[in-house]
């Protein structure tokens, strides 16, 4: 096994895989921003390296500085987390040309997913089903016909999109080139490349997505979906296991459909495969290369432990289960604590005064705050996520509700004074929601708060 890992990130994070190699008897490397000198996951670790000034793109995403940083402390591993650096197919590639081992996917896998029209493509060629679309990148020229065909209305979506950049409907006919010259400029602008694809557009799916794991074995293995259909402005708010939406039949199925189709690309760590789902079908958006914010609901409800078996996996182990031994007890919610007006979601840094995280039966706190914990402007909001497992969906419910009251966190705003409104909503109670519904309920309840 590793001898010394090294956490390439910062937050809650870092202090969850600085917690799965003590677990594992690994020594810990943590690395950080100089506005990050006082963080948590800095104690917390054996060692650390300072890595550079405040803005990532000098620290956290400084690439010879972790390299460096490795090198200083005979660390042999690199634990990407999530953010900055985890889907950086040329970072996953610099990291094993220096003999030290990537915890994550191939380059190739990294780099293949990160391109959307590839992924997809990729996806049809293993068996999974997509949205109805262009096969691939569409021309101007070409692109009234292709919609025709689709049927209107369509999405224009961005081959280097992701996170909703370069996305654009187009209702009728009228509307398809400015809908496409729109996109294009969008993506040109946000991603230095204007390649389009066209999908039929689905009005109102939930958003589901398929955790799986696999090592260098072959041997592949779906945890379940969790359901992140509650997200404003493409970001996930809540996130539940299972989905208020699936049967046990259907989750089989589809779990099938994802592992038969990653065992035939050769997929190796853990990965996320991205859904939308209408009227009982799946069609496929996206692959995460990554470990994800929300994996903790599936730990909940499957009690493992992703970010031990990412390590094990990248040593070479194979899993420690098979799929016939997951099962599935429970339910489980997370809820992302960020440090931002509950009204507004302007972002709300400064000086954590006072700190009480719940506890009990249940409740899970991934966080690196702490009472005098000065949070710093120049990343994002999220502080810390409440996770909380019951034996049943209304049992996850009660307790959740009783988890947000005790929490306290003074001195910043926080999203807790969403959840409790979100709490009161028939609609949530009901698991009754699709990925437009949280932005409604705020548009619709904006009045009253
Ligand atoms: C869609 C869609 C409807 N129809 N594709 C948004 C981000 C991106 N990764 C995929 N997205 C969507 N793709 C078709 N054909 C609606 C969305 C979408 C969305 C998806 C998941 C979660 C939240 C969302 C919010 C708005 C739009």
């Amino acid at each position: 096994m590793f001898d010394k890992v090294l956490i390439a990130n910062r937050g809650e994070i870092a202090m969850r895989i600085l917690r799965a190699c003590r677990e594992m008897g690994i020594a810990t490397v943590a690395v950080h921003s100089t506005a990050d000198a006082n963080a948590m996951h800095v104690r917390m670790a054996d060692e650390s390296v300072c890595i550079g000034p405040p803005p990532a793109k000098d620290s956290y995403l400084n690439i010879p500085s972790l390299i460096a940083a490795c090198e200083i402390t005979g660390a042999n591993a690199i634990h990407p987390g999530y953010g900055f650096l985890s889907e950086n197919a040329r970072f996953a590639q610099i990291v094993s040309d220096h003999n030290l081992v990537f915890i994550g996917p191939t380059p190739e896998h990294i780099r293949l997913m990160g391109d959307k029209v590839e992924a997809k493509k990729a996806a049809i060629s293993i068996g999974i089903p997509v949205v109805p679309g262009s096969d691939g990148a569409v021309n101007d020229a070409d692109a009234p016909a292709i919609a025709a065909r689709i049927g209107f209305p369509v999405l224009i979506k961005a081959a280097a999109g992701g996170g909703g950049r370069g996305m654009k409907v187009a209702r009728t006919a009228d509307d398809l080139m400015n809908a496409i010259s729109t996109a294009r400029a969008e993506a040109k602008a946000a991603f230095g490349d204007d390649t389009v694809y066209i999908e039929k557009y689905l009005e109102q799916p939930r958003h589901i997505e398929i955790q799986v794991i696999a090592d260098s074995q072959g041997n592949v293995v779906h945890l379940g979906e969790r359901d992140c259909s509650l997200q404003r402005r493409h970001q996930k708010v809540l996130e539940e296991a299972p989905s208020p939406a699936l049967n046990a039949d259907q989750r089989q199925k589809i779990g099938k459909v994802v592992t038969d189709g990653l065992k035939k690309l050769g997929y190796l760590g853990v990965g996320t495969v991205e859904f939308l789902f209408e009227n009982g079908e799946f069609y496929f958006i996206e692959m995460n290369t990554r470990l994800q914010v929300e994996h903790p609901v599936t730990e909940a409800i499957t009690g493992l432990d992703l970010v031990r078996e990412q390590i094990r996996i990248a040593n070479g182990a194979p899993l420690s289960f098979t799929q016939e031994e997951v099962t599935f007890s429970g339910h489980a919610i997370e809820c992302r604590i960020n440090a931002e007006n509950p009204v507004t979601f302007r972002p709300s840094p400064g000086l954590i005064k006072d700190y009480h995280v719940p506890g009990g039966l249940g409740i899970r706190v991934d966080s690196a705050a702490y009472a005098g914990y000065r949070i710093p402007p120049y990343y994002d909001s999220m502080i810390g996520k409440l996770i909380v497992h019951g034996r049943n969906r209304n049992e996850c419910l009660m307790r959740l509700k009783r988890a947000l009251d005790e929490f306290v966190v003074d001195g910043v705003e926080t999203t807790i004074p969403l959840f409790q409104r979100l709490m009161a909503e028939p609609d949530f109670q009901n698991g009754d929601y699709h990925i437009h519904w949280l932005e409604s309920f705020l548009a619709r309840t904006a009045k009253d708060t």
